[in-house]
């Protein structure tokens, strides 16, 4: 009855806890197309505590997807559920596993993914590291032809080396956390973190399932780039992922050739906390 994929066929146990009635949710744009499946804006009206609407993204199968592409999804939202809530993680909020197709409803993150976001608020010139604070240049927007969500063309504060440290300060915080649940990402890219409200970012895709004997290297990304550039030596070469081959993907300081003198997320959020709360 709708344009998005109807997976009736499927017959899901009920989640309680979990489940949302579909009737309350209203699907609006699409955001893109991931891995499998789409990714759609929507509104889901009480799903929290109040009688609010909430803005949220619903990750849902694609049109033809075949039943292992539905165990992925399914997998998904039970890793989900499994690794709990956090600030700097894309949480999920409710699923509609009855009666039609399966909408997983998670945080809905206004201002895009990280990459673009990043390349939009570029600080003008190379004298980036000596702006202080006060005296940040203003850049107008980059209309973003991507298709994803990053706000108006309105003028935006270039970004400081502060606001940088507290970016990577909270994608460690992310992937503390997700470590700490023994969740390893296996594609920790600025691509896969997303711009929240208030510049909170939270880590997005942690809980696909990748196929790693399937790992294709040489296949770029649907933007061009080969994911190569941020993988760990041992992932590349070896197929050894491990929390330490995400942290990789972070700074140069974390490019020891031995993962075991690379520092873990834990050691990360302190080191950047230090440097946030000193001179910066
Ligand atoms: O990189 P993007 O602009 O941000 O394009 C992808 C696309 O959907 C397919 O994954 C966007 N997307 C995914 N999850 C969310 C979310 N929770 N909030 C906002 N956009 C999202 C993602």
């Amino acid at each position: 009855s709708s344009e998005f994929t109807d997976v009736s066929e499927y017959d899901l146990p009920l989640d309680t806890k979990w489940e949302f009635p579909r009737e309350r949710l209203v699907l609006g744009d699409r955001l893109g197309e991931g891995a499998f499946g789409l990714v759609v804006k929507g509104e889901a009206f009480g799903i929290f505590k109040d009688n609010n609407s909430v803005t949220v993204a619903v990750k849902m199968l694609k049109e033809g997807s075949t039943d292992r592409e539905m165990m992925d999804l399914i997998r998904e939202m039970e890793m989900m559920k499994l690794i709990g809530k956090h600030k700097n993680i894309i949480n999920l909020l409710g699923c509609c596993t009855q009666r039609g197709p399966l909408y997983v409803v998670v945080e809905f993150a206004p201002n895009g993914n990280l990459r673009d976001y990043l390349k939009s608020h570029r600080p003008l010139g190379s004298s980036f590291a000596c702006v202080s604070e006060y005296e940040r240049p203003t850049v107008a927007m980059v209309p973003n032809n991507s298709g994803s969500s990053i706000a108006e063309t309105k003028e935006q504060k270039a970004l400081t080396p502060k606001d940088l440290i507290s970016y990577a300060y909270q994608v460690a915080r992310g992937m503390e956390y997700l470590a700490s649940r023994q969740c390893i990402h296996r594609d920790l890219a600025a691509r896969n973190v997303l711009v929240a409200e208030e510049y909170v970012l939270k880590i997005a895709d942690f809980g696909l399932t990748r196929n790693l004997q399937q790992f294709d290297y040489y296949k770029k990304t649907t933007d061009g780039r080969l994911p190569v550039k941020w993988m760990a030596p041992e992932a590349l070469f070896d197929r050894k992922y491990t929390s330490k081959s995400d942290v990789y993907a972070i700074m140069h300081s974390c490019w020891q050739e031995d993962p075991n003198n690379r520092p873990d997320f834990n050691r990360l959020v302190q080191e950047l906390d230090k440097i946030l709360t000193s001179s910066l």
